[in-house]
C-alpha cells in the first residue's frame, strides 16, 4: 500500500482506560483552500441524514470526462466525517461480487491508496446482518454484494479525480464515486472495485467495540455503557488528542419518567428500570452498528413490549436513541406524565453550555447563576457543551431527532446545582445536568416513540462551530456514480 502523500501517520497508544490501540491518521495537513481544517474532527450524520444521502443517489450515470478535465483536480472537499453510504443497487456492475474481493481507493497527488470502508449486509427486509454478538445472524447474509447492502466510507477520505485509475492486478470492474458539498460545491472522489482476489485494505480503523468492557472507542472519544443501567452510558471521554481533557466527565445519562396511575398512584421510573440486552453488532473500520433489545418495566414487574434499537457509532460522533414502547395509549392509565433525558456531569471540569436559544455560554460549575436561572427553556435546534481551559477546548454539538406519531417538542432541561441530588446517580448532585424534557406525555399512543440524540465531537470551540455539523443533516453530501470501468 502506498501511503497518502503528506499524511502524518500516528499510532495511538492504549489510554489509561485500555482503549484498544489503533493506527489512525489523526493529523493531516490543512491546506488553505479547505473551509474546515482536516485536523479538526468534524461532525456527521444521523440516520435521518443517511437516508437523505441515499435519496441523493441518481440513476446510473455514464458521464465521460476528458483527460484534461480529469487531470488530478485538487481535492476541495471541505467536509471530513460525513458517512458516505452507497447501496449495492447504485453500483450494479459490482453486484454479486464476494465481499472480500471488493476494494475502496482514493488518489492524491501521485498516490493511489486503499481507504477505510466496509460493506454492511442487510436482509431483503432491510435488517442488518450482525456478524458478532449473542444473537448474531451471519447466515442471513449471502457474502456477496446485494442491492440492499450498504457500502460505507468517510467523506474526508475522498481524494482527487484521476483520468486513469491505476487499479492494479486482478482488477475486474470498478466505479468512480463523486461526492459533492451542496453548500460550497467542493468535490472529492472514491474508486470502488471488484478483484479476482482480495485486494489491499486500509490499515486504519476509526471505531471499535469492546464487548467485554462495554466500551466503544472512536477516534476522538470513548463511551462506556453502564453496568447498573445498561440502556445508558456512564462514561464519556473526549480524548486529549482530540482537544478534550482525556478523562471521564459524566456521571451518567439519565432517563426519568414521572406520572400518575389512575390519577392517584405516583410513578417514578428511571434508567435503572430498563433492561437492555446486546443482540448483535458489526464492527467495521468506519462504523460500529450495535443492536439491543430494550424494555422498560413500567408497572410493578410487568415489562413493556421490547423495543429493538440499532445504534450507530462513527469515529467522531454517535447517535444515542431512547425508545419508549407503550402497549396502550398513555392516557388509558397515566396522567401528568413527564419524560426527561439528560446527561449529568461528574465534576466541575471547566465545561460551558449554550444552545440555539441561549447563545451566551454559561459555566457548568455546580452553581446556578442568575444567567442560568433565566435560560430560555423553549425547544432548541442544537446545543453545545465545551471546555474553556488550556488543554480542554473540545466539546460536543448535540441535536435531537424524534420518531413518533405524536408531535413531541422537548424543552431544555438544565440544572447546575451540586447541592441538589438527583438519584439514582453515582455522584450526588447535578453538575451541568443538561438534556431534554417532554412535558405531558399523555397524548402518546400505543407503539414505539424514539428520541434520538446525536453527539458530534469537535476539538476546539469557536462561535458558529455548529454550522458545519448542522449542514451534515440539513445539506447532506451528494453522492453519485460518475464513471464506470
Ligand atoms: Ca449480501
Ligand atoms: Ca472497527
Ligand atoms: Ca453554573
Ligand atoms: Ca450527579
Amino acid at each position: 500500500m502506498v501511503p497518502a502523500t503528506g499524511v502524518t501517520r500516528r499510532a495511538m497508544v492504549a489510554d489509561k482506560e485500555g482503549c484498544r490501540a489503533m493506527v489512525l491518521n489523526l493529523v493531516k495537513p490543512c491546506p488553505s483552500h479547505r473551509r474546515f481544517p482536516r485536523c479538526a474532527p468534524l461532525a456527521v450524520a444521523s440516520v435521518a441524514m443517511v437516508a437523505a444521502v441515499l435519496l441523493e443517489l441518481p440513476a446510473w450515470s455514464r458521464e465521460e470526462i476528458s483527460p484534461a478535465a480529469a487531470g488530478d483536480l485538487p481535492d476541495t472537499m471541505g467536509r471530513e466525517v460525513d458517512p458516505v453510504i452507497i447501496t449495492g443497487s447504485a453500483v450494479p456492475s459490482l453486484l454479486g461480487s464476494p465481499l472480500d474481493h471488493l476494494g475502496c481507493f482514493a488518489a492524491r497527488g501521485s498516490s493511489w491508496h486503499p481507504v477505510p470502508c466496509q460493506v454492511d449486509e442487510r436482509t431483503e427486509e432491510g435488517e442488518y446482518v450482525f456478524t458478532s454478538g449473542p444473537e448474531a445472524n451471519p447466515d442471513d447474509g449471502d457474502g456477496v454484494l446485494s442491492s440492499q447492502d450498504e457500502w460505507v466510507l468517510q467523506v474526508g477520505d475522498a481524494g482527487e479525480r484521476t483520468a486513469h485509475p491505476p487499479w492494479g492486478e486482478g482488477f475486474r470492474h470498478g466505479v468512480e464515486i463523486e461526492v459533492s458539498d451542496p453548500i460550497d460545491g467542493g468535490r472529492g472522489w472514491f474508486y470502488l472495485a471488484v478483484y479476482d482476489r482480495p485486494p489491499a485494505h486500509a490499515a486504519r480503523d476509526y471505531v471499535g467495540y469492546d464487548v467485554s468492557r462495554k466500551r466503544v472507542c472512536g477516534t476522538t472519544y470513548e463511551l462506556g455503557f453502564s453496568s447498573q443501567a445498561p440502556i445508558v452510558f456512564d462514561t464519556l471521554v473526549l480524548k486529549k488528542e482530540a482537544g478534550g481533557p482525556g478523562i471521564d466527565l459524566v456521571d451518567r445519562m439519565k432517563i426519568r419518567l414521572t406520572g400518575k396511575i389512575w390519577d392517584t398512584i405516583d410513578i417514578y421510573k428511571t434508567e435503572d428500570d430498563y433492561t437492555s440486552d446486546l443482540m448483535g453488532y458489526i464492527d467495521g473500520p468506519v462504523r460500529v452498528v450495535r443492536r439491543t433489545r430494550n424494555r422498560l418495566v413500567l408497572f410493578w414487574k410487568i415489562p413493556s413490549p421490547s423495543a429493538i434499537q440499532d445504534n450507530f457509532f462513527y469515529g467522531t460522533f454517535f447517535e444515542f436513541p431512547v425508545a419508549v414502547t407503550l402497549p396502550f395509549d398513555m392516557d388509558t392509565f397515566l396522567s401528568a406524565c413527564d419524560l426527561r433525558i439528560s446527561l449529568d456531569g461528574e465534576a466541575a471540569a471547566g465545561q460551558w453550555f449554550l444552545n440555539s436559544r441561549n447563545r451566551t455560554p454559561v459555566p457548568m460549575d455546580g452553581e446556578m447563576s442568575s444567567e442560568e436561572e433565566r435560560l430560555d427553556m423553549a425547544p432548541a435546534d442544537w446545543s453545545i457543551t465545551f471546555g474553556n481551559s488550556p488543554g480542554n477546548r473540545g466539546g460536543w454539538v448535540n441535536r435531537l431527532s424524534i420518531v413518533s406519531n405524536v408531535d413531541l417538542k422537548p424543552d431544555l432541561f438544565y440544572v447546575d446545582q451540586v447541592s441538589r441530588p438527583d438519584p439514582p446517580e453515582t455522584f450526588p448532585g447535578q453538575i451541568g445536568n443538561v438534556g431534554y424534557q417532554v412535558r405531558n406525555l399523555n397524548g402518546l399512543t400505543r407503539g414505539t416513540h424514539v428520541l434520538s440524540s446525536v453527539l458530534y465531537s469537535f476539538s476546539e470551540y469557536v462561535p458558529g462551530i455548529e454550522k458545519r455539523f448542522l449542514a451534515i443533516q440539513d445539506a447532506p453530501v451528494r453522492i453519485r456514480v460518475s464513471r464506470q470501468f
